[in-house]
Formats: C-alpha cells, sequence, structure tokens
C-alpha cells in the first residue's frame, strides 16, 4: 500500500510540473509546448461587457456580433508568429480553433432559446457569433457567460479614399509622384472606359453606347469611335465575351457533342460588369484592378497612381472572375469601385458590399 502511495504521489508531482509548463499567449517556442486553450481563457463574469452605444436605441430584428471572451486563435498562436514562431503547431491550432467552436455552440445554444439565429461565426483573428435577433433581447444576451462585446453588424465599403492613404500613396503623390508619364498594361477581364473614374461620361447610356445590351451584342466587339480615350491608351480583347464558356454559335461543337468553347478576339476590351446586363456576364474584375492602379475622377477619387495611362489587353474572360462580382454586387472579394459621392448622376458600377464583423 505505501508503495502505491509514493507511485500516485509522484504522479500528481509530474501533472503538477506540466500544467507549470504550461505555455501562455504570445510564447515564442515551436510546437512541442503542451497547449491548452483554457489557459488562455478570460474567467466569465470577470470583465464587463462592452455594448455599443448604437445598441441603445436599436428596435425591432437586429444583426449583431457577439465577442467571445476566450482569445482568438491569432492571439492564441502569438504575436508577429511568421518572425518568432508562434506557440501551436498546426494540430495544436486546430485543436483550439475546435474549442472555440465548441464554445461558440454552446453560447448558440442559448442565443437560439432568446429566440436568436446565427448567421456566421468566426475564430481566427476574432472570436465571435454572428446573430439575428430582436433588439429586446440585447440585454438577455448580454448576461450570458462568455460574452465580452456586443456590436452592431454593419456593412462596411472599401473604398480608395481610404485604403490609398493607408498604404502610404497619398504622401507619394504629395511628393509630387503621382504616375503621370507612365504607362502600366494589366492584363485582365476588360475595362469599362466609360467609367468616370477613368474619365469617360460615367453613364449608363456611355456604357450601352460602348458595349451594348448583351454579351451577344455587336457594340462589345467594335471600337465604336469611343475606344481608345485619353486615359486608357491602348488595349485589345484576346478573348471575347463568353470564354470559357461554351458558345457553339460561334466555336461549334466537340466530336463527342458536347458544346466548344473557343477564343473569339476582338479589337474592344470593354469589360462584361454590371449586372444589368444578364448571364453570362457578371465580372468587372478587370475595371476594378484598373481603378485601384490608376483610377481618378478628377477629384476626391484617386488609384495609386492616378496620373498613370493604362493599356487593357483581356487574356482571360469575365468567367475566369465570376466570383468576383455576383449580379447582386454583394461579395467581400472585391474591392469596390465607389460612385463619387459628388456626382449623384454616375452610375454605382462594380460596387460592392463587404460585411465585418469588426
Ligand atoms: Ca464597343
Ligand atoms: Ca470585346
Amino acid at each position: 500500500m505505501k508503495r502505491i502511495v509514493l507511485v500516485g504521489s509522484a504522479l500528481l508531482f509530474l501533472v503538477a510540473i506540466m500544467a507549470v509548463e504550461r505555455p501562455q499567449a504570445g510564447g515564442s517556442s515551436g510546437g512541442s509546448r503542451f497547449a491548452d486553450a483554457s489557459a488562455l481563457a478570460v474567467p466569465g463574469g470577470a470583465l464587463t461587457v462592452s455594448v455599443d452605444p448604437r445598441l441603445e436605441s436599436a428596435k425591432g430584428q437586429i444583426d449583431l456580433v457577439v465577442g467571445m471572451i476566450d482569445a482568438p486563435l491569432a492571439v492564441a498562436h502569438g504575436p508577429n508568429f511568421k518572425q518568432r514562431g508562434g506557440a501551436l503547431n498546426p494540430g495544436q491550432q486546430k485543436a483550439y480553433l475546435r474549442q472555440l467552436g465548441q464554445k461558440q455552440d454552446a453560447l448558440m445554444g442559448q442565443i437560439r432559446g432568446l429566440g436568436g439565429r446565427e448567421l456566421g461565426r468566426v475564430g481566427k483573428a476574432h472570436n465571435a457569433v454572428v446573430i439575428s435577433i430582436d433588439a429586446s433581447r440585447i440585454k438577455d444576451i448580454e448576461a450570458l457567460p462568455g460574452i465580452k462585446s456586443i456590436r452592431p453588424l454593419i456593412n462596411y465599403e472599401l473604398a480608395l479614399s481610404e485604403t490609398v492613404p493607408y498604404i502610404g500613396a497619398s504622401a507619394v503623390h504629395a511628393e509630387g509622384f503621382t504616375g503621370t508619364g507612365t504607362r502600366v498594361a494589366v492584363l485582365d477581364t476588360g475595362i469599362d472606359y466609360t467609367h468616370a473614374f477613368f474619365g469617360g461620361a460615367g453613364t449608363a447610356a456611355a456604357y450601352t453606347d460602348a458595349y451594348g445590351t448583351s454579351t451577344s451584342d455587336a457594340r462589345n466587339r467594335t471600337l465604336d469611335g469611343l475606344f481608345p480615350t485619353a486615359k486608357v491608351v491602348g488595349g485589345f480583347d484576346f478573348v471575347g465575351e463568353v470564354w470559357p464558356t461554351p458558345d457553339p454559335a460561334r466555336c461549334g461543337f466537340n466530336p463527342n457533342g458536347s458544346p466548344r468553347a473557343c477564343l473569339v478576339p476582338d479589337p474592344d476590351p470593354i469589360d462584361c460588369g454590371p449586372a444589368a446586363i444578364g448571364a453570362p456576364c457578371g465580372g468587372g474584375h478587370g475595371s476594378h484592378v484598373a481603378d485601384i492602379i490608376g483610377g481618378n475622377d478628377g477629384g476626391f477619387h484617386k488609384g495609386v497612381a492616378p496620373g498613370a495611362s493604362l493599356y487593357w489587353p483581356v487574356p482571360g474572360s469575365w468567367s475566369r472572375s465570376r466570383r468576383a462580382t455576383t449580379p447582386t454586387g454583394r461579395t467581400s472579394r472585391v474591392h469596390p469601385v465607389r460612385r463619387p459621392r459628388s456626382s449623384a448622376s454616375r452610375r454605382p458600377r462594380f460596387r460592392a458590399r463587404s460585411s465585418s464583423p469588426s
């Protein structure tokens, strides 16, 4: 019996040592140390829940981002982990996310009991669940354990007026370097050279004159006296409007009878962008990229090199970037080209919305 007690004591001592050696968030070791997400958690009830003041007068059904007290994976892994090495190896990272997910499951069970519905959840850069619920339940959510913050879900629109200064390009512009005299060739889906951000009229009528009203419209294959322009000084469409979508009318059929896709080049690189043009159109990615590079409406809206001239060879059709802009314009992948606030008559082409729980 005495021997059994001694062995048990030794085991307890070993467990105690392991507990002391648990890594903390921000640790710099590789992945060899034992990881336990619970060591990163702030005890429930120890924090005051931060409720966004914009919710004070909220009424009716509302979308909320409910932040949780456990650190997201990025925090648990440690700051600058690419340079310094993270605290968790890949397996531990997955286990940590599973642990966060289990707590989110438990929270959602409680929120559903309050009449809420889950819209989404995140755990890597931010630990939160996104829900839809009646605003009258915000106080009840605040009382739930493990809650850190409650914020409204807001649709943000990215804008060059923010991103260009953010990367330091505005400071370069202030020194007189705007890309003037530089020619940039971009390989993408095409460019809407009628857009106001590229010096065009910026009207639906101008776009229709250049593109037509469907992918089969002859105007998207001819220059129509509208191209090139002072800003978009050259370009060519090497693929046509629908490639790689099969186009039996122009391309015929494969030996097995299936419709073929083929390249149908034309001299007009006008982009197939607006949702007003039906399927299979739905792109606009090239115009979006062009705006980031050299968009310039002569006012507040400026790309990274607003003085640059653009060339637009089109080696890939809109279909290659279908995910960039859905027919409803709702996708988070696109950096939207915003309509100038000063001109309501200019259409909000290629605009996309991005929802963020931040
Ligand atoms: Ca045309
Ligand atoms: Ca074309």
